[in-house]
This record gives C-alpha cells, structure tokens and sequence, in this order.
C-alpha cells in the first residue's frame, strides 16, 4: 500500500480512454483511499468568544434572527473551508439572539445541540415545550421535531450550535420545513419533559420511538452538581480528568443519536497523559482556563473559547484553574459501525 504506481505513455492513454467511460484505476488511486491510519483535511484550531462576539453584534446591525432566520457565524475548520464544517462530519456555529428577536420556527431531519455560552433567560421551544436557557446548559433538538428561539430578556444571548449537517449531506437524506407561526404554539409546561424522565422513573408502558434522549434540556445545575460530587471522590483519570456523558435515560446511550456530548472537570494543575481517538472533537470550556496541545500546537482557552481536535491527533490538557470543558464529536456513529478507536498512550 501507499507506493505510487509508475506512469507510462500506453498506461496514460488507457486512463485516458476508460476515462471517457466514467471508469478509473483503482491501482493510482488506493493509497489515498485506504490509509494506514486516519489522514483527515480537518485541522485543530481555536475560536476565541471575544472576537466572535464582537462580530455577532455587527452582524447584528446588518440583519435580524427573522430574516436570516437564524443569525449564526459558521465555524469553518481552517482545512474545509467553504464546507461549513468544523469536522469532517459535523457543522457548528454560534447563534446570537438579542432582546425582541425571533427566529422563526422550523423543523429538519438534522439534529442539534445548544450549548449555552453568554445571557440568560432566553428561550428555546421544541415540540411545544419551552424551556429558558443559562450559560453551561445543554439543550437538544431532535430530528424532525419543530424549534424556534426568543428572547425576552434584555441582553444578547449567545450559545454554540453542534449539528449532524455533514452526517445528513454525506446520506443525501434533507428534509426541512418552516411553519406559518413564527412561535409554534406552546403544548406542554416548562419543566414538563425533565418531570416526566429526570427522576430515574420512566412511564411503565409507553414505547418511545425516537432514538434522541426525552429530556431536551440538561441544565448546567445539574452537570455542576454531578462534577462536584464526583470531584470530592478524587476519581481522575489520567487522559481526561473527570468526564461524563450525557445520557438518555430511557437506553443508558448517548443522548443523541448521531452526536455524544461530554462534560468534563479538570482541577487546577493537571496535566492529562496523552490521548487520541478517530472521533474529532469540538470543545467549549465554560469554566475557568489552561491549555489543550493537539500535535504540535498549543491553544490557550477560557471561558466560552471553541476548539477543534481533528481525529487521531494526540491530545493534552493542562489546567490553570478548575476548569470545566464541554465537548461532543460523531463517537456514537463510529461506534454503532464498529469503526471507533482510541488510544491512551501508555497511560
Ligand atoms: O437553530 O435551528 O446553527 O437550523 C444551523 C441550522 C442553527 C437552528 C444552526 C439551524 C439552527
């Protein structure tokens, strides 16, 4: 494997000649195609908050959440630009949602994830259940179910969007729709979906079809208190600190189908052993500071600063402060196919 095939005169015009027949030899092509190991375009790179916000409220002045319906600037990897992709297989963005704003209802096979980064107490409505948002939250929008976002408070409100864009792309399989009501009527108390499959009780006899976790919104209070309460235990592991999925209480899986989400802690000075996986990962750390190495750049994070860490690069993690780092890459995918792998070193 990996050799490159000589090039000769007669070879030249026989590719030449299938070519015109939409037929290519696989012999030139096989090195790029099966590799050794992942060689992937996507590139690690870091986003600072302050910078994207100050063009969010530019952006701002020249259009509203109605219009663009939603107003997002993209996060391109710097590898697949033109893409809107910040890996290979998921889209993210920031959306900001100032005082009076709508952006307007709609409904798409893709899935989403919210995490909030700025503001507190706009609102997010899925499937006619509408729940306030605070910075750390982690909210979903299943496939297909229908979500429109306000915000009546009076300050812009801003989180970082997570979508399985390129996922859908890749199997051709888009649907989408808008509504007529740019707020879809509200069905069900706030609180209502948490009630029902928060408190380790599901209904008895209710079979559920969708594959995404019924509870919509994982509220920072929450994954504070669990961090914190592990914390105390002093479990650390040597390549991520202290990490935890989201889960789906109804399978014990990722919350969503096609994106797994994390939180983890990382105490003031630790220094994580080297890691790498084939999921690429987008970080968002939402507490405190440090510096994560991917290959053989450094990036230095605080609160509400987005990474990228493309697959099977070596990671490192350094904390200055106690720090606490949401993340979520496509590891459910690679799963369910039996294609992920990762690495912990030695450690
Ligand atoms: O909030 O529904 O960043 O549909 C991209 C596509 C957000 C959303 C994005 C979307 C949304």
């Amino acid at each position: 494997m990996d050799h490159a095939i000589r090039r000769t005169p007669e070879r030249e015009a026989f590719y030449k000649k299938i070519d015109g027949e939409n037929l290519s030899a696989l012999w030139n092509v096989m090195g790029d195609l099966i590799t050794p190991e992942p060689k992937s375009a996507c590139r690690p790179h870091l986003w600072k908050f302050d910078v994207i916000r100050d063009y969010m409220t530019e952006a701002g002045k020249l259009i509203t959440a109605k219009e663009a319906e939603r107003r997002v600037l993209v996060l391109e990897n710097p590898g697949l630009r033109g893409q809107s992709k910040i890996t290979t297989s998921l889209y993210a963005g920031v959306q900001m949602v100032v005082p009076g704003d709508i952006a307007p209802a709609h409904r798409h096979s893709q899935s989403a994830l919210r995490f909030v980064l700025e503001g507190k107490g706009a609102h997010t409505t899925v499937d006619g259940e509408c729940t306030s948002m605070e910075p750390g939250d982690f909210i979903i929008t299943p496939s297909m179910t229908w979500h429109d976002h306000s915000n009546e408070t009076n300050e812009p409100m801003f989180w970082l969007d997570g979508l399985d864009i390129p996922v859908v792309q890749f199997f051709d399989c888009s649907f989408a729709e808008g509504s007529k009501e740019d707020l879809q009527m509200i069905t069900r108390p706030a609180g209502d979906s948490f009630a029902r499959y928060g408190h380790n009780l599901l209904p008895v006899d209710v079979k559920r079809t969708s594959k995404t976790s019924p509870i919509f919104s994982y509220p920072y209070a929450h994954t504070r208190e669990a961090l914190e309460k592990a914390k105390a235990r002093d479990e650390w592991d040597a390549c991520h600190g202290l990490k935890l999925k989201f889960s789906n209480p109804e399978t014990g899986d990722f919350a969503m189908p096609t994106i797994g989400t994390f939180i983890q802690m990382l105490p003031a000075g630790f220094k994580t052993a080297r890691y790498r996986s084939t999921d690429a990962t987008v970080f968002a750390a939402i507490e405190g500071k440090g510096r994560t190495r991917i290959g053989d750049q450094t990036f230095e994070w605080g609160p509400r600063d987005v990474f990228v860490v493309p697959s099977w690069q070596w990671v490192t993690h350094e904390a200055d402060a106690d720090s606490v780092l949401f993340s979520f890459s496509d590891r459910p995918v690679q799963q369910k196919l039996d294609l992920f792998r990762e690495d912990r070193g030695n450690a």
